[in-house]
């Protein structure tokens, strides 16, 4: 039979491998062409994926992205094919598994992972959200399978090849011998189910991970000593005559940028890029001893932070959207701030709090001027409440609430 059409990726892709496995599954096969993202990517390519992620599925009949919609063309290419169920609840359970592997372990599971191999800037909260989905949502498939061999029924179903395959990264990189021991059921199905020839041939042997990834911070490279500055020589020669008006070379550069009215505040010892690096590269429990010690409440403010309209937040991804909309907003203040704002709650039932550092004792014009400024509501700390306000700042900055659903750090 000739081949659906191509599939192009980097190989060895668990996302292509979940396209062959159903192709293989249900009698058909695809053409797998490598595609390198750094050098592959052209207009034609994006006009036809806008997205440009891959992989991406061309054919004379459809082109397709997202390898679950292209390894379902593949199984609804048989007739009642039983790998997508036989019965409406069977159907409905196997999108249900393919939208758990891709809502709560892929994008999890990269949220863990891709920072630790490089992919994408290491923030450690992020990282830290991102392994505690991933761990939630293994608990509960562990506690699915205590009396199942497969998620649908009593053989393997596109369900399987869903879930299967978004678990592999995790279990090559981050699901270590403690982690697995505490999802045994979780560890039995992916090893029964990685075992069978089918999945063998398109996954090889998956070596389970012995020594988990883990951050490490870059060495700090030594700066090489600056050039000594030779002060520039004065033109003695006629001047240009470019300028009509008369006005001189030294006339003619651009005005200086206009200075943050912060630059003019005293120097100060708590240094934010400092505080910024330590709060990134290490636990928030031994980061916060930094900022403690070094923090100059002269020179720097802290301000407890509410949105306004609490009230009327509907999905929790939407509420962590609007502070990201918010930060996007503050370009400017990076220099001169730090800040923590989290989601708590549930979908239809959440807050958005959380707490900013900031040079000088007010809000600068660098946070003021953002549109959104006017829905958060900025309360100073003052210094003589710090010692019954610490314990909240930390769970803030480490998101340490049970509730805590997402968040987002502004560095
Ligand atoms: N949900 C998509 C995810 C695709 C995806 O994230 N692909 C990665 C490579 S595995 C990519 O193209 N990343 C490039 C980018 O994010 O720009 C799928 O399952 O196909």
């Amino acid at each position: 039979m000739a081949p659906l059409g191509t599939i192009k990726s980097y190989l060895e892709n668990p996302r292509v491998a979940k396209a062959q496995i159903a192709a293989e599954l249900s009698g058909v096969e695809f053409n797998v062409e490598a595609f390198d993202l750094a050098k592959d990517v052209t207009p034609e390519f994006l006009s036809k994926f806008p997205l440009g992620k891959i992989p991406v599925f061309e054919s004379s009949e459809v082109d397709l992205f997202e390898a679950s919609s292209i390894a379902y063309y593949a199984a609804a290419q048989k007739e009642n094919n039983p790998i997508l169920g036989s019965t409406a609840a069977e159907k409905a359970q196997i999108l249900q598994w393919i939208l758990f592997s891709e809502n709560e372990i892929n994008s999890n599971v990269g949220g863990w992972v891709y920072p630790l191999l490089g992919y994408g800037m290491y923030l450690k909260p992020t990282v830290d959200a991102a392994t505690e989905k991933t761990k939630r949502a293994l608990l509960a498939l562990n506690k699915y399978l205590q009396s199942k061999t497969y998620l649908v029924g009593e053989a393997i179903t596109f369900a399987d090849i869903a879930v299967v395959t978004s678990l592999v990264l995790g279990f090559k990189t981050v699901f270590d011998k403690t982690l697995r021991d505490e999802m045994k059921n979780v560890t039995r199905y992916f090893t029964t189910v990685t075992s069978k020839s089918v999945f063998k041939k398109y996954l090889g042997e998956i070596a389970l991970c012995e020594t988990p990834l883990k951050f490490t911070p870059p060495k700090k490279e030594k700066k090489p000593a600056a050039p000594k500055e030779t002060p520039k020589k004065k033109e003695a020669a006629p001047k240009p005559a470019a300028s009509a008006d008369g006005d001189d070379e030294e006339e003619a550069k651009p005005a200086p940028k206009p200075k943050s009215k912060l630059d003019l505040l005293p120097p100060s010892k708590f240094i934010m890029d400092q505080w910024k690096r330590e709060y990134s590269n290490n636990d928030t429990n031994v980061a916060i001893k930094w900022f403690w010690d070094n923090f100059d409440p002269e020179g720097y403010s802290i301000w407890k932070v509410d949105y306004k309209y609490n009230d009327e937040l509907t999905l929790t991804f939407m509420s962590n959207n609007l502070i990201g909309g918010f930060y996007a907003r503050l370009e400017r203040a990076h220099k001169y701030a730090f800040g923590s704002m989290i989601v708590r709650g549930e979908n239809n039932k959440n807050t958005i709090s959380g707490y900013f550092v900031v040079r000088g004792q007010e809000v600068p014009f660098e946070i003021y001027d953002a549109a959104d400024y006017g829905s958060y509501n900025f309360q100073k700390i003052e210094p003589a409440q710090y010692e019954e306000k610490k314990d909240e700042f930390y769970k803030y900055l480490a998101w340490d609430f049970e509730d805590c659903v997402d968040g987002k750090v502004f560095k």
